[in-house]
């Protein structure tokens, strides 16, 4: 079975957009170690469900990662539930989880099923406006967080979502520093083998998201990464 932990790069794909047979070829034989579905807004069980069978034509792990309840399916090898842990509503703590569990539990493989404490960093990013987060966090809060997740919580995975924008690599180090068995994801801005470098510098795994649509060879060289740190 897939080992979550030796992932380096995951391309992360939004159902809600639109991507070519062409350009989904390339992502899908790149390299890259996973794929995750995943999106903020006008993620559908359509869309979903029209993107998962496109990729699976692939030998590559894919992941759903679960953002309403509306859109959850079989076929994926992975589901990953984001727990954020600095948004002030408790519905993106446990809320919808729990809402699931109380229709899915009894047929759910917890197996595939990986806990992700998401802490959100960029005010101006829909996952942000949609959470409520307080993103205003001092390398301190971070390292809290991360001590949180690792020490208290035990989580799997901290992802650190700058969604949209280039993070700020104190933070991530400092966070980075701070975890002995959570594995660190780092997603937001990474546009071309230099900012994908310095993130993978710290980060456990890097995830690659609208590069894909903005300009596909640039989200391509991404990949590199993993010639880098063997
Ligand atoms: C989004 O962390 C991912 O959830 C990737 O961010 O779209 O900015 O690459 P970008």
């Amino acid at each position: 079975m897939y080992n979550i932990k030796e992932w380096q790069h995951i391309f992360k794909l939004d159902p809600a957009k639109d991507i070519s047979d062409a350009d989904l070829e390339s992502i899908c034989e790149s390299n890259t170690d996973a794929i995750i579905i995943g999106g903020t807004d006008n993620v559908t069980e359509d869309n979903v469900i029209h993107l998962m069978s496109r990729v699976r034509r692939y030998p590559l792990p894919l992941v759903l990662e679960i953002s309403n309840i509306e859109s959850v399916m079989p076929g994926f090898d992975f589901y990953f539930v984001p727990t954020v842990l600095n948004s002030n509503d408790v519905t993106y703590h446990n809320g919808i989880l729990h809402e699931a569990l109380k229709t899915y539990g009894h047929m759910i493989d917890f197996n595939e099923m990986v806990f992700e404490g998401y802490v959100v960093l960029n005010s101006d990013s829909k996952v942000a406006r949609k959470t409520q987060a307080t993103t205003d966090l001092t390398i301190e809060d971070v390292e809290a967080y991360a001590q949180m997740i690792n020490n208290m919580y035990k989580l799997p995975i901290m992802y650190l979502e700058y969604s949209g924008q280039y993070g700020d690599v104190e933070i991530v180090r400092s966070a980075a520093e701070m975890l002995t068995e959570t594995q660190l994801f780092y997603g937001g801005g990474i546009v071309d083998l230099d900012t994908a470098t310095e993130m993978a510098t710290y980060a456990d795994t890097i995830i690659v998201g609208d590069i894909i649509y903005q300009d596909i060879k640039k989200a391509l060289k991404t990949v590199k990464i993993k010639e880098l740190h063997k």
